[in-house]
């Protein structure tokens, strides 16, 4: 099917068509230098070269060949060396223009070569990808194309607006196994997305193992909504997902919903209601109808046990706690809960994370509050900032890949409005809401909730086009961005997409190549 959509390109009758332009990377790069006639053509014997004494170097390498070797046929082995390479790929620990930071790189394409430098292997990683979207969209193909495989001359200087560039994934609602998350780590990673958060737990199933509540995943996951039969990770499932994350400069945060969204656990567990009975397992689709019992000490035996199990999971500094839609928990028993389960985060050396209503309850050190409303301003947010705490901006009639892009759309909701194309790109998280400080935000986040959202082609067809669209609100510079010019590029990815066999919606807003 992927080969089958290349066929176009594949038949083009024209010799070969131009390098693509250093201009046409989506998330748009900070500075773009192009050397007008210089082209890099990449030959079978080429080599990707990466620094001596840096394991995580050397498997940036390894990944670009992993992606490079299927369609170009090329054998394309990995090196070290500690030299200055003179041809091939080189990706270098050294020598990056300073501004790169962290997560930066700078990318130079001469006639001779190609050199990748930064200053982390997450810098080479990201360059890597923009490498990737330089060459022909055939490269995107896993059997062998023709080539020539050709890279415009010039100088990339790239580096992220935003430390924090995330997606997330409800599984709760919808479960989603091992390949299909990890499908869509490999998908996001090519915009340089860095987070994937994980909702692993609501009304209608818990998605990981406790072994201290082990029916939790046994019961709790059995099902999900329209009664099918729903499904759970097991730790050594859950860590593979982590480290094949890990190996594309992603982090996971793994959050676990409450007080509220709890119908799962205490339909495993009689002892997490206020009156001792479980309820059943719930299938549909609302929300705010489940708390956990706020008053009983087994609550707090609960959540901290659960907290402890899954930050021993989790290599990254986030836990989230959810506390969004808490409907059946009164307000001061919400401060309370909260209150008294945030400090189990910070002594497990993690920072809590939270739906913006956790600005109700006390700050906690480092604390982040994700805004998802629809507003320009928010109480509980605001109460938030003032405590300290930072934001993740994924405002709902933004951000919310679940969305409809229109009324036309088969799958997703409307509660946020519709959402095309350019509406999920049209913003600037740093001035959406004046009220909040543009220091305050430590980037944006994509959620996908999955009440309406079953299988792979589903999920891949919410997130493209605004994943990369949103991917590049969190990367490039405001002054980097601009509609008609972001609508050119994401038409280009088209190709790339449909050789990776990516379902996306053909927006009619974006002109598609
Ligand atoms: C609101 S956003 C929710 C979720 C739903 C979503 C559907 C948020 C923190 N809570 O429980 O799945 O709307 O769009």
């Amino acid at each position: 099917a992927a080969a089958s959509g290349l066929v176009g390109i594949i038949q083009a009758p024209a010799a070969h068509a131009a390098a693509l332009s250093l201009q046409s990377v989506v998330p748009a790069p900070v500075s773009v230098q192009p050397a007008t006639g210089v082209t890099y053509t990449l030959p079978a014997a080429a080599t990707i070269q990466t620094p001596t004494g840096s394991p995580a170097a050397t498997a940036v390498g390894t990944h670009l060949a992993d992606l490079l070797r299927p369609s170009t046929g090329y054998a394309l082995p990995v090196t070290t060396t500690s030299g200055t390479p003179t041809s091939g790929i080189a990706l270098l620990l050294t020598g990056a223009d300073p501004s790169v930071g962290t997560e930066g790189y700078q990318l130079d394409v001469t006639a001779a070569l190609i050199t990748i430098r930064a200053q982390t292997p997450a810098g080479l990683f990201h360059g890597a990808q923009t490498l990737r979207q330089l060459l022909p969209a055939a490269v995107e193909a896993r059997t062998v194309q023709p080539g020539p495989w050709e890279v415009a001359g010039g100088r990339i200087v790239d580096y992220p607006r935003y430390g924090y560039r995330g997606a997330m994934l409800d599984v709760s609602r919808h479960f989603f196994g091992v390949d299909v998350v990890k499908r869509y780590l490999d998908e996001i990673s090519q915009y340089k997305i860095n987070t994937l958060h994980l909702h692993l737990s609501d009304d209608q199933g818990w998605r990981i193992v406790i072994d201290a509540w082990p029916r939790l995943a046994t019961v709790g996951g059995s099902t999900q909504v329209g009664g099918g039969a729903g499904g759970y990770y097991t730790k050594a499932q859950y860590t593979d997902l982590v480290n094949y994350a890990a190996a594309r400069h992603i982090t996971i945060v793994p959050e676990i919903d409450m007080p509220g969204h709890v119908n799962a656990a205490q339909a495993s567990y009689a002892e997490l209601n206020c009156n001792d009975t479980a309820p059943p397992l719930y299938t549909g689709t609302s929300v705010g109808f489940s708390s956990l019992c706020v008053g009983k000490e087994v609550t707090y035996t609960f959540v901290q046990q659960v907290l402890t199990e899954l930050a021993a999971l989790t290599p990254g500094p986030y836990l989230h706690l959810g506390g969004d839609e808490a409907n059946s928990t009164s307000d001061a028993d919400y401060r309370t809960f909260m209150n008294r389960v945030q400090p189990y985060v910070d002594a497990l050396g993690k920072t809590v994370m939270g739906w913006h209503q956790v600005g109700q309850a006390d700050h906690s050190p480092g604390r982040i509050a994700q805004y998802w409303g629809t507003s320009t301003s928010d109480a509980d947010l605001s109460a938030a900032v003032s405590k300290g705490a930072k934001v993740v901006m994924s405002p709902a009639n933004k951000a919310y890949l679940d969305m409809k892009y229109t009324n036309q759309t088969p799958l997703g909701l409307t509660w946020a409005g519709l959402i095309e194309v350019q509406t999920a790109y049209n913003w600037d998280p740093a001035t959406l809401l004046p009220g909040v400080p543009a220091g305050a935000i430590l980037g944006v986040e994509a959620p996908l909730w999955s009440e309406t959202i079953t299988k792979l082609a589903d999920i891949e067809y919410m997130a493209f086009p605004r994943l990369p669209a949103l991917a590049e609100l969190a990367w490039s510079p405001q002054s980097a961005r601009n509609w008609d010019t972001f609508k050119t590029r994401l038409g280009a990815q088209g190709p790339r997409w449909t050789a990776q066999n990516i379902n996306f919606y053909r927006s009619p807003q974006v002109p598609w190549t």
